[in-house]
């Protein structure tokens, strides 16, 4: 079994942290926002470590959809190279955590309304796909 490494990136890599060691009770919402935070683990596309990435709580019937955002960055986050190369993660819904296969949704018109829905629970998706020239990926994580 790989490795898990944690993010390089300080407050991510807390978020994490306090998100699994509380067994998800704790440290489930984006800083100060309120806002609900899901963990998706999956494996580095070069080293096949374990990685966990949190992302904003975006529901879609049984499965969730997942931005690759990076704060309207203008390169993808890496985690999406991961996901192109093995679609099985895991996610963790604060006490809940299950095994889900990822496509990625590029079509309208699902596309549009998966977009939809990520706008209404994290309305500054918008402002970030504005800010930058890349068409921002997403990805269904749907229950295997
Ligand atoms: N990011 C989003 O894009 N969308 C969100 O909705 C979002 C919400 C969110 C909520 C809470 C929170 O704490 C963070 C949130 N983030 C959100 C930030 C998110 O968790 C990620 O930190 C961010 O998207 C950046 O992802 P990243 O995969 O680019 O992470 C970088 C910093 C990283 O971990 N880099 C590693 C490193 O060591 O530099 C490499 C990780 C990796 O996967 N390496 C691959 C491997 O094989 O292991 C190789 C990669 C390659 O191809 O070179």
């Amino acid at each position: 079994m790989a490795d898990y490494v944690p993010s390089p990136i300080q407050w991510v890599r807390d978020q994490v942290e306090l998100y699994e060691s509380s067994g998800g009770t704790e440290g489930t919402e984006l800083l100060d926002t309120g806002l609900p935070v899901v963990i998706v683990t999956h494996r580095g596309n070069r080293t096949g470590s374990i990685r966990k990435t949190p992302l904003m709580r975006v529901k879609d019937g049984d499965g969730y959809v997942l931005v690759a955002s990076q704060g309207g960055a203008p390169k993808n986050p890496v985690w999406v190279y991961n996901l192109r190369e093995d679609p099985n993660v895991e996610v963790r819904d604060r006490t809940d955590v299950m095994a889900m296969r990822v496509r990625e949704v590029e079509e309208a018109p699902e596309r549009e309304r998966l977009w939809a829905l990520c706008v209404e629970a994290f309305p500054p998706y918008e402002e970030y796909q504005g800010k930058t020239s890349r068409t921002i990926p997403l990805f269904l994580a749907e229950p295997v």
